[in-house]
């Protein structure tokens, strides 16, 4: 008796529930009834819009070595380097063709030579060689006695004096400085020589003579016939580099 009442109720429940169910809301076939009974599928929708870029990959493996380069431009030259062994001697070399005759040879002559002709020459004054064996160039001036340089150079000087009646002092002056003495003292009754040479540069200009040197005692230079007293000087070679 009690089971009856209670299927009555719940019969109720499922029918007031069916009921509500359909009056607030649309019914919608259910599955697989909804396959069974759907229309015609519908078209495909519009392309999406395109999604936002990726994370960037990992970096790939290390690629192969490339081909070599062209060559590079040329460099500068480099320094030079020491100097290398002397070589080995030469043979001779063919003897040459001779040379042209020399030009004016005569301006580099100097030379004379002079003697006395009278006794007793005046002290402090130049003795006056007036007797010429030679004076081609006319470098010795018998009026004064003195030679005067021409040409600059090494000279040679040289005096060959009779010495008669008394002592023989003389000096061979250059510039006014007496540069050379000779003394010769007189043996009585007997004849003396006196002499004396030299070598003296000398510049252009200056003059050499010889004198007698001191007080007149010393003045016994002498010639006649059959003595002479000479003087004489040449150059014996010149300074080159001024010519
Ligand atoms: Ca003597």
């Amino acid at each position: 008796m009690k089971l009856v009442p209670n299927l009555l109720y719940l019969l109720l429940l499922v029918k007031l529930h069916h009921t509500e169910r359909t009056d607030d809301e649309p019914q919608l076939p259910k599955e697989p009834c909804a396959n069974w009974m759907g229309g015609a599928p519908g078209y495909p929708g519009h392309n999406g819009v395109p999604g936002r870029d990726g994370k960037d990959g990992k970096d790939g493996q290390k690629g192969e070595n490339g081909e070599p380069g062209e060559p590079g431009p040329k460099g500068d030259i480099g320094e030079g380097g020491n100097p290398g062994t002397e070589g080995p001697r030469g043979f001779p070399g063919v003897q040459g063709m001779k040379g042209e005759k020399g030009e004016g040879a005569y301006v580099y002559r100097s030379a004379f030579s002079v003697g006395l002709t009278s006794r007793v020459p005046h002290p402090k004054v130049p003795i006056r060689f007036t007797k010429i064996f030679y004076n081609e160039q006319n470098h010795y001036d018998e009026t004064t006695g003195k030679f005067r340089c021409s040409i600059p150079g090494l000279y040679y000087f040289a005096y060959h004096l009779t010495v008669y009646m008394t002592d023989v002092k003389v000096s061979l002056y250059k510039k006014d400085k007496a540069v050379l003495i000779t003394y010769d003292q007189f043996q009585k009754n007997n004849v003396d020589q006196a002499s004396g040479s030299v070598l003296l540069h000398l510049s252009a200009g200056e003059e050499i003579w010889l004198q007698v040197y001191g007080e007149e005692e010393n003045n016994g230079v002498y010639a006649d016939n059959v003595n002479d007293s000479t003087f004489m000087g040449f150059l014996l070679y010149p300074d080159l580099d001024l010519y």
